[in-house]
């Protein structure tokens, strides 16, 4: 089953002392992390991703500020916000996704399944329905 979803992020703290957030691989999350990035800076105007993953799983968190990510199937689209430090999204392989950040300075964080490889991605989107056409992904997580 394909499945993206938005989780809570176990959080140790109060206002007093600030928080702690965090999660662990194979437990709170459903994959092993190979690789860790992060992106900041982005003009609000600008859109990022406009891609899909062949096999690559990812969690995404905003530590700071507010990023809307919109993951595509090919024949739906579905809108996550991610406006909170105890926020993390799951998204699965094969799903076309595009992200805007919505206040400056935000701080989009992802761990990734798998290290990097240019090979994973489909950057174009009419390829992308060619895969989601021949079932590429059915059956898959
Ligand atoms: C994703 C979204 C959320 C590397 O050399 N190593 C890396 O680990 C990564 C992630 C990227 N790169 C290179 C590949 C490109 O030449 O950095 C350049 C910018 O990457 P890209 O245009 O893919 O950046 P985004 O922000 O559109 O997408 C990134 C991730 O690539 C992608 O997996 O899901 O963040």
């Amino acid at each position: 089953m394909r499945e993206n979803k938005l989780l809570s992020i176990k959080t140790n703290g109060s206002s007093e002392l600030g928080y702690l957030h965090f999660f662990e691989e194979n437990k709170d999350i459903p994959f092993e992390i190979k690789r860790i990035y992060y992106t900041c800076d982005v003009p609000l105007e600008k859109k990022r991703g406009m891609h899909a993953h062949k096999k690559l799983k990812q969690v995404l968190w905003c530590p700071y500020g507010e990023i809307e990510v919109v993951l595509d199937d090919g024949k739906e689209k579905t809108s996550f916000l991610l406006d909170s430090p105890q926020k993390a999204l799951i998204i699965v392989k094969g799903y076309w996704r595009e992200l805007y950040w919505k206040v400056e300075k935000s701080v989009l964080c992802v761990a990734a399944s798998q290290y990097y490889d240019e090979n994973d991605y489909i950057r174009d989107y009419k390829e992308f329905l060619e895969y989601v056409e021949e079932g590429y992904w059915q059956d898959e997580n």
